[in-house]
């Protein structure tokens, strides 16, 4: 049967819980390189209230070298194949590569998450097609070797809508349906500290731009530290969680309806209490 986001964000916001099995990503790096913890995390996660499960194998982070495919089909298959039998929750893959998605997707995951937004490989948009899954586009500008070096934009928004729509596009001529489609500003991804709070602070442009639901993923970002951090220079990560509610409090509450993060107890916390006071009125 079709993805539909619908059924996961659809009555009400979701929080997408992040499993990292990367010994190098950039808030927790290692914790979860073997498997059985990497999956005994997901499950944490679930119970804490994540009503997504997006597992990875290859850090994005700035600057990060790409992950050979073989090593990264390594690390993710055995983990998305052990949450999606037990998590009880949809799960899925964060990857640009067609062949770890396709091999995700035979192991159970039902969303392939590509921060290349189908431009690193091409085939991951036939591949998530033929599946009937669902799909997240996001913009990054150029690559994560070197997003960071000089991010220049005419008009931040407007740009990275501009991208996405034409993203979509393309998805949807792979063959990827309507409803299975969400798209994702990519905080962080080749932005300055700057454009990505000019990102959040005109989500909803955004949102009525790209006509899908949006995915926001700003847990323990870089633009945190940076807000947050005093004379010394930036807040480092482990210090970033109360900052992080707070972006995914201004997310949800400006239609985001996919949040992304490390720790999901606050998150999904955050969604539930949002949710009562919304329909109180
Ligand atoms: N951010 C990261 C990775 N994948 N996917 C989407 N759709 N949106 C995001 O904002 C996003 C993403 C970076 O976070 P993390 O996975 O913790 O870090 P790393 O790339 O270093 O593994």
């Amino acid at each position: 049967m079709a993805f539909n986001w619908a059924a996961v964000c659809g009555a009400r916001p979701a929080v997408m819980g992040v499993v990292n099995v990367t010994p190098d990503s950039f808030s927790d790096g290692g914790r979860w390189l073997d498997p059985g913890a990497a999956v005994a995390h997901g499950r944490q996660l679930v119970a804490d209230g994540a009503d997504v499960l997006d597992v990875g194998g290859e850090s994005t982070r700035p600057g990060a070298d790409p992950v050979p495919a073989d090593e990264e089909l390594r690390r993710v298959v055995p983990v998305v194949e052990a949450l999606a039998a037990e998590a009880g929750v949809p799960v899925s893959v964060d990857t640009t590569k067609a062949n770890v998605a396709d091999a995700a997707l035979d192991a159970g995951a039902t969303i392939v998450n590509d921060v290349s937004a189908g431009r690193f490989d091409p085939d991951i948009l036939g591949v998530t097609a033929a599946a009937g899954a669902g799909y997240v586009a996001m913009h990054m500008l150029g690559e994560p070797r070197t997003m960071q070096a000089d991010p220049r934009y005419d008009d931040v928004v407007d740009d990275v809508g501009a991208f996405l729509v034409a993203r979509l596009d393309a998805a949807r001529a792979g063959g990827i349906g309507e409803t299975a489609l969400a798209a994702d500003p990519g905080i962080g991804f080749g932005k300055t500290v700057t454009q990505n709070l000019e990102l959040l602070a005109r989500l909803p442009e955004l949102i009525d731009r790209v006509g899908v639901p949006v995915l926001v993923g700003t847990s323990r970002k870089r633009f945190i530290g940076a807000v947050l951090g005093g004379a010394d220079g930036d807040l480092p990560v482990e210090q970033r969680e109360e900052g992080t509610l707070a972006t995914v409090v201004w997310a949800l509450d400006h239609g985001a309806r996919i949040v992304r993060v490390h720790d999901a107890r606050g998150a999904a916390q955050a969604a539930r209490l949002l949710a009562a006071m919304a329909t109180a009125a």
